[in-house]
């Protein structure tokens, strides 16, 4: 009876309700198998709409806090403000995250996003790709736009959004159980799926990454939060930053030749951080000789590192990093390859090397 009732009561719009929400059900669940089949440990969903950062975005651009990163301050800062700007018809950000954690050495040279054969732009794509094929073959036509790093939309606010983590004081995207060693990835779709919640602040009062942080980067807000200061940063400076750096920056640089990991390394939702076994990860080449890369053709670094991040830097970048790192080893038997350097009709390159033989050369 009652179910009698409730049916003839039931108007047409309940019915397409009924029906729209399975459709999202169904979406939902082929959304986060297909994520996990295409080897991402992190899915969950966004309305997509207003950042809800995008205020903290602006004024740390009005802030100055961008430093050198002009990809960040010019026509296109504008375009984070709504992910609607990247697919008109959007109606939800798909965020993915993928673990990139090896047991590699304690001690190394390069960031560990870069020890692996493969660039996690072109790893990430390919798997998102993969997952977008599997969910057109099952559900009904949508559009949609793959997005991993480049494009201009906070991907971090985004994934804490989608409920993938909490920002951390340190400014990444921290997962627990996973911790924050994880690229992140996200596709834009007019697909309209069950967006989640975003998980609670687990920082507490911990201000490890603050402390640790080498060169004050990270910059402590009056409401307890941190904002990074791209200027002050390594990773900008080893990474992004082209041409000759002042030297105040090569001491401070130590002896991290590309990229830097410290206010993650100290983080103590890292230590547990589980080890990814995709192959494009593992550890190639966590800490290079510095003279080994000084005295490698041009055409050898291209065939070694093309296809990874240290290509970011080109080969004078990762010179310049080499020359930069020899110097502050203390280590007179760089001194050979550093005379070599010096001769380099990079600028930059040369300057580096005579900056690096000076301060060895001081020591004696
Ligand atoms: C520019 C850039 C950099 C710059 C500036 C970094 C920075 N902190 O802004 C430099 C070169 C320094 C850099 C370094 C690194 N980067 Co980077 N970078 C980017 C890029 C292209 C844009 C980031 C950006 O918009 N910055 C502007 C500031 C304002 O944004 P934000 O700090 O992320 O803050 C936003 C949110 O987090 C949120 N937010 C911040 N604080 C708070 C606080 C609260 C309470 C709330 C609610 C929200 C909130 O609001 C802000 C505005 O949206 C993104 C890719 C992308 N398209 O988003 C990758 C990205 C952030 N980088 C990434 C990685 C892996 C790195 C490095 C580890 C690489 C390395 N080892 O060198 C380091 C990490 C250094 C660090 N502590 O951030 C990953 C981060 C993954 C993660 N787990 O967080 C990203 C997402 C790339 C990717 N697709 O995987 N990066
Ligand atoms: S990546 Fe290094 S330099 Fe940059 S904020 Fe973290 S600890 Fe500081
Ligand atoms: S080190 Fe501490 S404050 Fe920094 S991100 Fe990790 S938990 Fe947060």
């Amino acid at each position: 009876m009652g179910g009698e009732a409730g049916h003839s009561s039931m108007i047409p719009e309940d019915i397409l309700q009924i029906q729209a929400d399975a459709q999202a059900g169904l979406a939902d669940s082929r959304f986060r198998a297909a994520a996990a089949r295409a080897g991402f440990q992190l899915a969950g969903v966004a309305a997509a709409g207003l950042a809800k950062d995008y205020p903290i975005y602006d004024q740390w651009v009005a802030d100055g806090l961008a430093g050198p990163l002009g990809y960040l301050t010019d026509h296109r800062g504008k375009l984070r403000e709504d992910a609607r700007a990247l697919l008109p018809a959007a109606r939800s950000v798909l965020c993915v995250g993928m673990l990139y954690h090896t047991p590699g050495p304690q001690a190394h040279s390069v960031s560990r996003y870069a020890w692996g054969g493969a660039d996690y732009h072109d790893l990430v794509r390919a798997a998102l790709e993969r997952m977008v094929g599997e969910m057109q073959a099952a559900l009904a036509k949508f559009e949609y736009r793959i997005c991993v790093d480049t494009a201009p939309l906070l991907e971090r606010s985004w994934a804490r959004e989608a409920g993938l983590g909490w920002i951390g004081r340190n400014t990444c995207l921290i997962n627990e159980p996973l911790g924050s060693w994880l690229f992140l990835g996200e596709v834009l779709t007019t697909l309209e799926l069950t967006p989640s919640t975003p998980p609670a602040d687990r920082c507490g009062t911990c201000r490890r990454c603050i402390e640790a942080c080498p060169t004050q980067a990270l910059v402590e807000t009056t409401a307890g939060r941190a904002r990074l200061d791209a200027a002050r940063c390594i990773s900008t400076w080893t990474i992004e930053q082209r041409g000759a750096l002042a030297p105040e920056q090569c001491e401070a640089t130590g002896g991290l030749l590309f990229g830097c990991d410290i206010c993650q390394e100290v983080c103590p939702w890292n230590r547990r951080a589980p080890a990814t076994e995709e192959p494009g990860f593992q550890p190639l080449h966590p800490a290079p000789d510095p003279a080994e890369l000084a005295e490698m053709p041009e055409a050898e670094f291209r065939a070694r590192f093309r296809q990874t991040p240290l290509w970011r830097t080109r080969h004078a970048g990762l010179l310049r990093n080499a020359a930069t790192v020899m110097g502050n080893s203390g280590d007179p038997a760089y001194l050979p390859a550093l005379r070599r350097l010096s001769e380099s009709e990079n600028s930059a390159v040369a300057a580096h090397a005579r900056w690096a033989i000076e301060k060895l050369e001081s020591r004696r």
